[in-house]
């Protein structure tokens, strides 16, 4: 008889097999890579790199300046994730009602100049303020200056056979997060302002994450004091509830199995981040931190996606904890 230690013990060497291969190096290019070894040396085992000297050449690597962006854009509405504890998207433990919720930003809507102000000091905000859209926001919002990066990464674009699917472009300051997640994109992430800390997980480690089914909130302003506050909605959202800085090991003994890789990309530099690795991330950097990302779609003809689908189910076939994913698979990126 099969019991849960045996196939906890299955996942594990799995996890760890994988670790052992492949440790946690990461390759660092000094310059480009051309499509060829990008291909071969990075998008096909499906590992990070960091790239250095990418970007050069667009007038945004030294030209976004505060000065020049409110010149720029200044008087240009833009959308903000704003948070009372610099986590959007994330597993939050609402104390009134004593339970857990994937918690969503309230989305602000502010002049680019204003936001500016809320970065500089010279207006007080009591929430962790993130441009943060992932909707190909770099045309939408930001196009006065979109024509200062490039439209795509010309050595990603050809080993990958297709142009990007979004441009995000990414404004925020050291009390802003992203948490643990994954996405099904291959990912070029270019620092130009300050530093971005990556911490990174191989699909492999799936098992690790404890992913489980959170009933959805948001923060809402309060109409009175204008305080955001966790406001309970209908519908549920599979997420990662750990958070790598501080890690429960007595909630998520599971996450005892990751190796994290951790990676600083300083501004010039760009990431690699393979699709379905996971990922938090947080940043650094004394006048706002920017970045810009090309998002491509992930290939969907290799074993990887249908390796991590069946990964998936047989998980939440066999940990009772997690059975209620079945039920979501439709709002997970694996569908
Ligand atoms: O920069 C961030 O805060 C998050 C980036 C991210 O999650 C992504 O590019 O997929």
């Amino acid at each position: 008889m099969i019991d849960q230690k045996d196939i906890d013990n299955v996942f594990v060497n799995y996890v760890k097999e994988y670790q052992d291969i492949n440790g946690t190096y990461v390759q660092v290019y000094e310059k480009p890579p051309t499509a060829l070894e990008f291909l071969r040396d990075s998008v096909q085992p499906n590992r990070p790199a960091i790239i250095k000297g990418g970007f050069d050449h667009w007038p945004a690597r030294t030209g976004w300046t505060n000065e020049y962006l409110r010149s720029a854009m200044g008087e240009t509405k833009v959308t903000v994730a704003a948070t009372p504890n610099g986590y959007a998207d994330a597993v939050t433990f609402d104390p009134i009602t004593k339970k857990e919720y994937f918690t969503m930003p309230h989305e602000d809507h502010m002049t680019f100049n204003t936001f500016l102000d809320i970065v500089e000091g010279k207006q007080v905000s009591e929430n962790a303020n993130y441009i943060s859209l992932q909707n190909g926001s770099l045309p939408v919002e930001y196009s006065a200056i979109e024509n200062d990066v490039d439209k795509d990464i010309n050595w990603c674009s050809e080993a990958l056979g297709k142009k990007p699917d979004a441009v995000n472009f990414w404004f925020g300051d050291d009390k802003s997060a992203t948490s643990l997640h994954k996405d099904p994109y291959e990912n070029c992430y270019a620092v130009i302002r300050g530093q971005k800390t990556f911490i990174l997980y191989p699909p492999t480690e799936y098992y690790c994450m404890h992913e489980s089914v959170y009933q959805n909130a948001i923060y809402k302003p309060d109409t009175t004091t204008n305080k955001l506050e966790l406001k309970p909605l209908d519908g549920t959202t599979p997420w990662i509830p750990v958070n790598p800085l501080y890690p429960d090991f007595t909630k998520f003994p599971r996450f005892s199995h990751a190796c994290p890789i951790t990676v600083t990309i300083n501004e010039g530099e760009m990431l690699y981040l393979p699709a379905l690795w996971f990922h938090q991330v947080m940043q650094k950097g004394d006048e706002g931190v920017i970045a810009i990302n090309y998002w491509y779609d992930m290939h969907y003809s290799n074993m990887l996606y249908p390796t991590m689908a069946l990964y998936r189910r047989l998980l939440t076939g066999i940990m009772e904890e997690n059975r209620d994913l079945l039920d979501n698979e439709g709002d997970s990126d694996l569908e």
